[in-house]
């Protein structure tokens, strides 16, 4: 089957990208490279050494024999991506190819109209690209957990069955996302949602949790293909910027009292949800929702395990509950259903001793590459 990787060369996309050729996908990677040009601007550089996305294929096709196409362009030019789509003829698009992370957003006017048009108009392009010639292509679009946001019952899997005044639908869970960058991922699902019912395009939203870990068989075979790892404070995410400043004595950036709790998942599991998204393909007309996280924790919780890890490795981790830059709930209910991945066969890597032993171990072994400068957030919610 061939599947274009929108997003290939970012942190889940690659990852996905040689998952998928390993398995014996035909696999096209379209990428604008616009993330290394964020880095530049930010002045940030991810924890380990990424290659160009070239040496990268190159690299992959030297070690397996497998081949995978390379389209350089940014998809809100829809030229280029109507260009791109003709010539590789996908049969399933994963959508990675946004704007995304929540700090980026919320820096100032100009990021949050770049994050919005970056992300709202690149999908809304590829709507229309699929619409025109490509309308049994199967999308499997990345959404995040957090268009929920946080509130006071169980959150479902994309639907919700309301009893109204006597009368009862199935309608899409309500949306309360908390930056610039979440409202963009609301806006994409409602332009999908629209997509599927009038046009009867077929599509999957995976609402994915916070990915944590670095090491992929595929990423792991050679030093080449190593993926990125951002620890910064504004693409960095929780547990993998914990890791890091676990391995470097930085104290652990708890934001204020640290009960937001979140769904998270190891970078394993994306990359197979991913396969199992594609593998059963939603149905035409379907906009198919999927939480796709394995486990739930707060961030004091996470921190307190980063702690205990890191004191078993001989490393002295304190933990700093710092001002939160957000503005978000602090304690606050949080249970979110994920069994349609499980159902169809997902067989989740736990967070456990192990991994954060080898994440630490791994942030150990890039420390000289880490900015200190760069660990502490900068990036205010609050209006002054
Ligand atoms: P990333 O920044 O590492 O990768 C995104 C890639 O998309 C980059 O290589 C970038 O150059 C490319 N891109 C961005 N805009 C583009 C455009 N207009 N045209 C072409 N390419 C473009 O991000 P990631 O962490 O791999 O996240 C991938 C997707 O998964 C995102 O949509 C994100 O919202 C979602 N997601 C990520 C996480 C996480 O913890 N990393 C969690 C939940 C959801
Ligand atoms: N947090 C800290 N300390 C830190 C970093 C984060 O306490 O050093 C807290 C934040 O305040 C927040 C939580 O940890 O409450 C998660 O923050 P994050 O930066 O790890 O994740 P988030 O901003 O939500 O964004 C990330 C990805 C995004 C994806 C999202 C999934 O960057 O692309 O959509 O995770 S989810 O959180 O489920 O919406």
């Amino acid at each position: 089957m061939k599947v274009l990787v929108i997003g290939g060369d970012g942190y889940c996309g690659w990852a996905t990208a040689l998952y998928l050729s390993n398995r014996g996908y035909e696999v096209g990677i379209l990428d604008s490279l616009v993330r290394r040009h964020w880095d530049n601007e930010l002045g940030v550089e991810t924890l380990t050494p990424i290659a160009p996305i070239q040496q990268r294929i190159q690299r992959w096709q030297d070690l397996t024999g497998k081949s995978i196409d390379l389209f350089t362009g940014d998809i809100t030019n829809y030229g280029f991506l109507s260009k791109a789509l003709h010539k590789f003829q996908p049969e399933a698009i994963v959508h990675f190819g946004e704007q995304r992370s929540a700090p980026f957003s919320m820096i100032d006017r100009e990021h949050a109209v770049l994050t919005q048009v970056n992300n709202v108009v690149g999908t809304l392009n590829l709507l229309y690209a699929m619409r025109e010639d490509f309308p049994d292509c199967h999308l499997v679009k990345l959404g995040t957990m957090g268009e929920y946001g946080t509130p006071n019952i169980d959150i479902e899997e994309g639907y919700i069955t309301i009893e109204h005044n006597g009368r009862k639908d199935t309608l899409p869970y309500p949306k309360q996302p908390g930056s610039m960058y979440h409202l963009s991922k609301v806006h994409d699902s409602h332009n999908i949602h629209f997509a599927c019912r009038i046009w009867g395009l077929r599509a999957t939203d995976l609402n994915q949790g916070v990915v944590y870990g670095v090491l992929t068989e595929e990423t792991g075979m050679d030093e080449l293909l190593i993926n990125r790892l951002d620890y910064d404070g504004v693409f960095g995410t929780a547990l993998n910027r914990f890791c890091i400043q676990a391995a470097v004595g930085h104290p652990l950036t708890v934001y204020g009292k640290g009960g937001q709790t979140r769904g998270f998942l190891d970078i394993r599991d994306t990359v197979r949800c991913i396969e199992i998204a594609i593998a059963n393909p939603a149905q035409a007309g379907e906009f198919r929702v999927f939480n796709q996280f394995t486990e739930q924790f707060s961030v004091g919780d996470l921190a307190m395990m980063v702690k205990k890890a890191g004191t078993a490795m001989g490393l002295n981790v304190e933990i700093n509950n710092i001002d939160n830059p957000r503005v978000e709930k602090e304690e606050h209910y949080f249970n979110a259903k994920n069994t349609k991945l499980l159902d169809l066969g997902l067989q989740p890597h736990y967070l456990s001793d192990s991994l954060l032993d080898s994440l630490l171990n791994f942030a150990v072994k890039y420390q000289k590459r880490v900015d200190f400068n760069q660990i502490l957030p900068k990036v205010s919610w609050h209006r002054n």
